[in-house]
Protein backbone atom coordinates (compact mmCIF):
# COMPACT_ATOMS: atom_id res chain seq x y z
CA UNK A 1 0.00 0.00 0.00
CA UNK A 2 1.67 3.80 -1.22
CA UNK A 3 1.27 5.93 1.99
CA UNK A 4 -1.44 8.05 2.02
CA UNK A 5 -1.75 11.67 1.37
CA UNK A 6 -4.15 14.69 2.62
CA UNK A 7 -3.81 17.44 0.87
CA UNK A 8 -4.79 21.32 1.71
CA UNK A 9 -6.01 24.31 -0.68
CA UNK A 10 -6.31 27.50 1.39
CA UNK A 11 -8.39 29.74 -0.14
CA UNK A 12 -9.34 33.00 -0.15
CA UNK A 13 -11.30 34.90 -3.02
CA UNK A 14 -10.01 32.01 -5.32
CA UNK A 15 -13.20 31.29 -7.23
CA UNK A 16 -11.49 33.09 -10.30
CA UNK A 17 -8.45 30.99 -10.23
CA UNK A 18 -8.58 27.73 -8.41
CA UNK A 19 -11.58 26.04 -11.64
CA UNK A 20 -8.95 24.84 -13.78
CA UNK A 21 -6.06 23.79 -11.32
CA UNK A 22 -8.30 22.01 -9.28
CA UNK A 23 -9.88 20.25 -11.95
CA UNK A 24 -6.36 19.33 -13.69
CA UNK A 25 -5.54 18.27 -9.95
CA UNK A 26 -8.40 16.04 -9.25
CA UNK A 27 -7.73 13.69 -12.35
CA UNK A 28 -4.11 13.30 -11.94
CA UNK A 29 -4.43 11.99 -8.18
CA UNK A 30 -7.39 9.75 -8.69
CA UNK A 31 -5.14 8.03 -11.12
CA UNK A 32 -2.35 7.86 -8.47
CA UNK A 33 -5.35 6.38 -5.48
CA UNK A 34 -4.36 6.96 -2.04
CA UNK A 35 -4.57 10.80 -2.26
CA UNK A 36 -7.59 13.20 -0.70
CA UNK A 37 -8.18 16.72 -1.05
CA UNK A 38 -9.78 19.31 0.72
CA UNK A 39 -10.34 22.89 -0.27
CA UNK A 40 -10.85 25.03 2.62
CA UNK A 41 -12.37 28.71 2.05
CA UNK A 42 -11.24 30.88 4.08
CA UNK A 43 -14.08 33.01 5.20
CA UNK A 44 -14.78 34.84 2.25
CA UNK A 45 -18.41 37.11 2.01
CA UNK A 46 -21.27 35.08 0.81
CA UNK A 47 -21.22 36.01 -2.79
CA UNK A 48 -17.89 34.63 -3.19
CA UNK A 49 -18.67 31.11 -1.37
CA UNK A 50 -21.47 30.87 -3.73
CA UNK A 51 -19.03 30.97 -6.63
CA UNK A 52 -16.42 28.30 -4.95
CA UNK A 53 -19.43 26.09 -4.39
CA UNK A 54 -20.38 26.29 -7.97
CA UNK A 55 -17.29 25.24 -9.01
CA UNK A 56 -16.57 22.48 -5.94
CA UNK A 57 -20.29 20.92 -6.09
CA UNK A 58 -19.83 18.92 -9.67
CA UNK A 59 -15.98 18.09 -9.42
CA UNK A 60 -16.83 16.17 -5.46
CA UNK A 61 -20.01 14.61 -7.64
CA UNK A 62 -16.98 13.24 -9.86
CA UNK A 63 -14.34 12.94 -7.94
CA UNK A 64 -14.82 10.68 -4.31
CA UNK A 65 -11.56 11.61 -2.97
CA UNK A 66 -11.83 15.38 -3.42
CA UNK A 67 -13.83 15.50 -0.17
CA UNK A 68 -16.26 18.23 1.36
CA UNK A 69 -14.83 21.62 1.54
CA UNK A 70 -14.41 23.42 4.78
CA UNK A 71 -16.02 26.95 4.45
CA UNK A 72 -14.46 28.58 7.77
CA UNK A 73 -16.72 31.54 9.31
CA UNK A 74 -14.12 34.14 9.27
CA UNK A 75 -10.80 34.78 8.07
CA UNK A 76 -7.41 32.70 10.02
CA UNK A 77 -5.04 33.50 7.17
CA UNK A 78 -3.46 30.91 5.15
CA UNK A 79 -1.84 28.89 7.66
CA UNK A 80 -4.84 29.18 9.71
CA UNK A 81 -6.68 27.25 6.63
CA UNK A 82 -3.92 24.97 6.43
CA UNK A 83 -3.95 23.65 10.16
CA UNK A 84 -8.02 23.93 10.04
CA UNK A 85 -7.83 20.83 7.43
CA UNK A 86 -4.98 19.05 8.54
CA UNK A 87 -6.46 18.79 12.05
CA UNK A 88 -9.20 16.84 10.77
CA UNK A 89 -7.67 14.64 9.47
CA UNK A 90 -6.05 11.32 11.80
CA UNK A 91 -5.15 8.90 9.01
CA UNK A 92 -2.97 10.06 5.95
CA UNK A 93 0.89 9.36 6.67
CA UNK A 94 1.38 13.01 4.83
CA UNK A 95 -0.44 16.24 5.37
CA UNK A 96 0.36 18.21 2.71
CA UNK A 97 -0.42 21.95 1.45
CA UNK A 98 -0.49 23.68 -2.18
CA UNK A 99 -1.63 26.97 -3.62
CA UNK A 100 -4.87 27.15 -5.43
CA UNK A 101 -3.78 29.26 -8.22
CA UNK A 102 -1.75 26.79 -10.10
CA UNK A 103 1.39 28.79 -10.24
CA UNK A 104 2.51 25.16 -8.88
CA UNK A 105 0.83 22.45 -11.85
CA UNK A 106 -1.18 19.36 -10.94
CA UNK A 107 2.15 17.46 -12.07
CA UNK A 108 4.43 19.22 -9.51
CA UNK A 109 2.01 17.91 -7.28
CA UNK A 110 2.38 14.30 -8.14
CA UNK A 111 5.90 14.40 -8.83
CA UNK A 112 6.54 15.69 -4.68
CA UNK A 113 4.01 13.08 -3.64
CA UNK A 114 6.01 10.41 -5.74
CA UNK A 115 9.25 11.43 -3.91
CA UNK A 116 7.02 11.38 -0.60
CA UNK A 117 6.15 7.78 -1.22
CA UNK A 118 9.57 6.27 -2.08
CA UNK A 119 10.80 7.82 1.35
CA UNK A 120 12.29 5.22 3.69
CA UNK A 121 11.06 6.45 7.50
CA UNK A 122 11.63 8.15 9.89
CA UNK A 123 10.26 10.55 7.11
CA UNK A 124 11.56 13.94 5.84
CA UNK A 125 9.17 16.92 5.32
CA UNK A 126 9.62 18.06 1.92
CA UNK A 127 9.38 21.85 1.13
CA UNK A 128 9.70 22.98 -2.37
CA UNK A 129 11.09 25.93 -3.69
CA UNK A 130 11.59 27.87 -6.07
CA UNK A 131 15.44 28.06 -6.54
CA UNK A 132 15.02 27.78 -10.50
CA UNK A 133 17.78 24.83 -9.93
CA UNK A 134 18.41 21.57 -11.18
CA UNK A 135 16.46 22.85 -14.80
CA UNK A 136 13.31 23.60 -12.80
CA UNK A 137 12.03 26.99 -14.70
CA UNK A 138 10.64 29.83 -12.58
CA UNK A 139 8.44 32.44 -13.45
CA UNK A 140 8.34 35.16 -11.08
CA UNK A 141 7.72 38.96 -11.15
CA UNK A 142 11.47 40.34 -9.99
CA UNK A 143 10.09 42.31 -7.12
CA UNK A 144 8.60 39.10 -5.73
CA UNK A 145 11.68 36.90 -6.26
CA UNK A 146 13.96 39.50 -4.98
CA UNK A 147 12.06 39.62 -1.79
CA UNK A 148 11.56 36.12 -1.51
CA UNK A 149 15.69 35.74 -1.74
CA UNK A 150 15.69 38.32 1.19
CA UNK A 151 13.34 36.70 3.34
CA UNK A 152 14.90 33.47 2.98
CA UNK A 153 18.24 34.90 4.18
CA UNK A 154 16.64 36.66 7.04
CA UNK A 155 14.78 33.25 8.29
CA UNK A 156 18.26 31.59 7.64
CA UNK A 157 20.46 33.98 9.39
CA UNK A 158 17.97 34.24 12.43
CA UNK A 159 16.95 31.13 13.39
CA UNK A 160 19.90 29.39 11.96
CA UNK A 161 18.24 27.06 9.44
CA UNK A 162 19.52 27.24 6.48
CA UNK A 163 16.45 27.37 3.39
CA UNK A 164 16.42 28.95 -0.02
CA UNK A 165 13.19 29.71 -0.42
CA UNK A 166 10.83 29.27 3.17
CA UNK A 167 7.40 30.64 1.26
CA UNK A 168 6.77 28.28 -1.77
CA UNK A 169 2.91 27.24 -1.88
CA UNK A 170 3.36 23.71 -1.72
CA UNK A 171 4.72 21.46 1.42
CA UNK A 172 4.59 17.57 2.96
CA UNK A 173 4.75 16.99 6.17
CA UNK A 174 4.82 14.06 7.89
CA UNK A 175 1.58 13.47 10.19
CA UNK A 176 3.42 12.25 13.12
CA UNK A 177 5.90 15.43 12.94
CA UNK A 178 3.06 17.51 12.76
CA UNK A 179 0.85 15.79 15.42
CA UNK A 180 3.89 16.37 17.74
CA UNK A 181 4.41 19.80 17.16
CA UNK A 182 0.92 21.28 16.16
CA UNK A 183 0.13 22.38 19.75
CA UNK A 184 2.91 24.95 20.09
CA UNK A 185 1.89 26.70 16.45
CA UNK A 186 1.04 30.36 16.72
CA UNK A 187 1.16 31.45 13.30
CA UNK A 188 -1.75 31.29 10.91
CA UNK A 189 -0.70 34.26 8.51
CA UNK A 190 2.13 34.02 5.41
CA UNK A 191 5.06 33.57 7.83
CA UNK A 192 3.47 30.26 9.28
CA UNK A 193 5.36 27.84 6.65
CA UNK A 194 8.65 29.70 8.62
CA UNK A 195 7.40 28.50 12.25
CA UNK A 196 6.67 25.60 10.74
CA UNK A 197 9.77 24.86 9.63
CA UNK A 198 11.23 25.73 12.88
CA UNK A 199 8.95 23.40 14.97
CA UNK A 200 9.90 20.46 12.61
CA UNK A 201 13.56 21.00 13.11
CA UNK A 202 13.45 21.62 16.73
CA UNK A 203 11.56 18.48 17.43
CA UNK A 204 14.19 16.53 15.23
CA UNK A 205 12.19 16.13 12.04
CA UNK A 206 14.28 16.98 8.90
CA UNK A 207 13.23 18.74 5.97
CA UNK A 208 14.56 18.64 1.93
CA UNK A 209 14.24 21.76 -0.01
CA UNK A 210 13.30 19.97 -3.11
CA UNK A 211 13.41 22.72 -6.66
CA UNK A 212 10.11 22.71 -8.62
CA UNK A 213 8.96 24.66 -11.88
CA UNK A 214 6.74 27.71 -11.12
CA UNK A 215 4.97 29.49 -13.16
CA UNK A 216 3.39 32.65 -11.14
CA UNK A 217 -0.60 33.82 -12.11
CA UNK A 218 -1.45 36.76 -11.70
CA UNK A 219 -3.81 37.82 -8.82
CA UNK A 220 -1.78 37.44 -5.88
CA UNK A 221 -2.90 38.27 -2.61
CA UNK A 222 0.38 38.94 -0.53
CA UNK A 223 1.16 42.86 -0.60
CA UNK A 224 4.71 42.80 -1.16
CA UNK A 225 5.18 45.72 1.47
CA UNK A 226 2.58 45.20 4.04
CA UNK A 227 3.00 41.50 4.17
CA UNK A 228 6.72 41.77 4.40
CA UNK A 229 6.83 43.91 7.42
CA UNK A 230 4.30 41.54 8.89
CA UNK A 231 6.10 37.80 8.11
CA UNK A 232 9.44 39.83 9.09
CA UNK A 233 8.01 41.01 12.19
CA UNK A 234 6.63 37.02 13.00
CA UNK A 235 9.75 35.74 12.15
CA UNK A 236 11.57 37.91 15.09
CA UNK A 237 8.56 36.62 17.43
CA UNK A 238 9.11 33.05 16.55
CA UNK A 239 13.20 33.83 17.34
CA UNK A 240 12.03 35.09 20.75
CA UNK A 241 10.02 32.18 21.18
CA UNK A 242 12.37 29.59 20.13
CA UNK A 243 15.33 31.63 22.75
CA UNK A 244 12.96 31.47 25.89
CA UNK A 245 12.25 27.69 25.05
N1 LIG B 1 -6.94 30.43 3.75
C1 LIG B 1 -6.38 31.54 3.26
N2 LIG B 1 -5.65 31.41 2.20
C2 LIG B 1 -5.11 32.51 1.71
C3 LIG B 1 -5.26 33.79 2.28
N3 LIG B 1 -4.58 34.65 1.54
C4 LIG B 1 -4.03 33.92 0.54
N4 LIG B 1 -4.35 32.64 0.65
C5 LIG B 1 -4.02 31.50 -0.19
O1 LIG B 1 -2.63 31.34 -0.18
C6 LIG B 1 -2.22 30.85 -1.44
C7 LIG B 1 -1.14 31.76 -1.98
O2 LIG B 1 -1.68 33.05 -2.14
P1 LIG B 1 -1.40 33.89 -3.44
O3 LIG B 1 -2.46 34.94 -3.50
O4 LIG B 1 -1.25 33.00 -4.63
O5 LIG B 1 0.00 34.53 -3.08
P2 LIG B 1 0.90 35.37 -4.07
O6 LIG B 1 0.66 36.81 -3.80
O7 LIG B 1 0.69 34.92 -5.48
O8 LIG B 1 2.32 34.97 -3.57
P3 LIG B 1 3.21 33.78 -4.18
O9 LIG B 1 2.23 32.77 -4.71
O10 LIG B 1 4.00 33.24 -3.04
O11 LIG B 1 4.05 34.41 -5.24
C8 LIG B 1 -3.46 30.80 -2.32
O12 LIG B 1 -3.96 29.48 -2.29
C9 LIG B 1 -4.40 31.75 -1.61
O13 LIG B 1 -5.76 31.48 -1.81
C10 LIG B 1 -6.05 33.88 3.45
O14 LIG B 1 -6.26 34.94 4.04
N5 LIG B 1 -6.59 32.72 3.90
MG1 LIG C 1 0.41 32.88 -5.99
Amino acid sequence: MPATVHLIIPCYQESGRIGPFLAELCEVTHALGGVTIRVVEDGSDAAEVARMRAILSPLCQQHTHLLDPLFLPANLGKGGAVYAGWDQESHADWLAFVDADGSCSASEVVRLIQLAREQPTPHTALFASRMGQFGQQVHRQWQRRFIGHVFGSLVSTLLHIRIHDSQCGLKFVPRSAYTRIAPALRIHGFAFDVELLAALHDSGCPFQEIPISWFEIPGGHVHLIRDSFRMARDVLAIRRRRRAQ
